[in-house]
């Protein structure tokens, strides 16, 4: 995937050139429309607006904002103006004014909600644009994979106070951390977790059953427990395995905190999935 780029949605390369030599930059649309009741439709005709437009780039991109859509369409005859640009990916499409509609918080491209796609999953966008004599381009595709949300914690103390705080996470997540040491005893019924703890405080959008699953390379043994943002014990996987798996109903926009703890062995890096 091309990284962000400067290629812009809305230039016609030839449009300019019209505008400077006093020419109606809208001069072929009657002939056009009569051409097309005429029957002989956009591509036959008498050289004016029949040329088909090209698209030169295309592109998207992952921004703050959503998912970026970078298109850069060319006309011989300078008749995009006036004309349509529609994008496609998947079920989703929307056809958009050329070039005014495709104006994005003053800039030149567009922009859609990431809702609209997938983690972990392919993506498909086609794009087209049809100049205002209704010729169309050939249509243009990208394929693109939207990657898993990652975050990358890092050390914090080891008191119930010391907590990384990521906000919200889209799913599916991998966390990662490093657990510097382990170390723990039984007291009672209880754990006790002499070595290092992460603690990291997230919320989800939106309430489901979400499954936390805790791996590390190591052949060291690693807990998982889950809290409420204040503090109270929800859920904790300690098995002596490796790999701990919470299931647990998160309620969307309410924080909760996932502590890693290293009972024993070597102390190594962790991931953490919730899906
Ligand atoms: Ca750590
Ligand atoms: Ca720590
Ligand atoms: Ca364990």
């Amino acid at each position: 995937m091309p990284a962000t780029a400067c290629g812009t949605i809305g230039i016609e390369t030839l449009r300019s050139g019209s505008i400077d030599s006093g020419e109606n930059p809208y001069a072929d649309v009657d002939s056009a429309v009569e051409e097309s009741d005429g029957g002989d439709g956009g591509d036959g005709g008498d050289g004016g607006g029949d040329n088909a437009p090209e698209i030169t780039t295309f592109f998207q991109s992952e921004v703050d904002a959503g998912i970026r859509f970078d298109l850069v369409a060319d006309d011989l005859d300078d008749d995009l103006d006036g004309g349509t640009a529609s994008l496609v990916c998947g079920t989703h499409q929307e056809l958009y004014d050329w070039p005014d509609g495709l104006q994005f918080d003053g800039s030149n491209f567009v922009v859609w909600d990431s809702d609209l796609f997938a983690r972990e999953q392919q993506h498909t966008c086609t794009a087209k644009v049809t100049d205002r004599s209704g010729n169309d381009s050939e249509p243009v595709t990208a394929e693109w994979y939207r990657d898993v949300f990652t975050v990358t914690t890092s050390e914090v103390g080891d008191s119930p106070a010391d907590v990384e705080s990521i906000g919200e996470i889209e799913t599916p997540a991998e966390l990662t951390g490093d657990l510097v040491s382990t170390g723990g005893y039984n007291s009672g019924s209880a754990l006790v977790y002499t070595g290092d703890q992460d603690r990291i405080k997230f919320r989800v959008a939106d309430s489901a059953t979400y499954e936390l699953t805790l791996r590390w390379s190591s052949s060291s043994d690693f807990d998982l427990w889950l809290y409420s943002e204040g503090g109270a014990e929800l859920a904790y996987s300690i098995t002596t395995t490796a790999t701990e798996t919470i299931t647990y109903s998160l309620v969307g926009g309410t924080n909760y905190i996932v502590v890693v703890n290293g009972w024993s062995g070597d102390p190594g890096s962790w991931e953490l999935r919730i899906e």
